[in-house]
């Protein structure tokens, strides 16, 4: 069987794809959260997030240990989405 490097190109194009998606989706998150970040503490309080309508609209579920800040971790969910 022959294999074509048009296929071989394919095949390596598609994970790769799949991680420089994911790449971005952590930067965004990342890049959100110093636009957003006033007192520079690394995470989001309630009056820095209200900037953000997204982050606004789904606050509960955001902030997964309930208390009343977005992590960076927590806010790479909304990302991940
Ligand atoms: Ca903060
Ligand atoms: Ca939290």
């Amino acid at each position: 069987m022959k294999i074509s490097t048009s296929t071989i190109a394919i095949v390596l194009a598609i994970p790769m794809a799949v991680a420089a998606s994911v790449a971005s989706a952590q930067d965004d998150s990342a890049q959100l959260l110093e636009m957003l970040d006033a007192d520079g503490n690394g995470s989001l309080s309630e009056s820095e997030a209200s900037a953000n309508e997204m982050i606004m609209s789904k606050w509960d579920a955001l902030d997964a240990d309930g208390n009343s800040e977005i992590s960076a971790e927590e806010l790479a969910a909304l990302a991940a989405e």
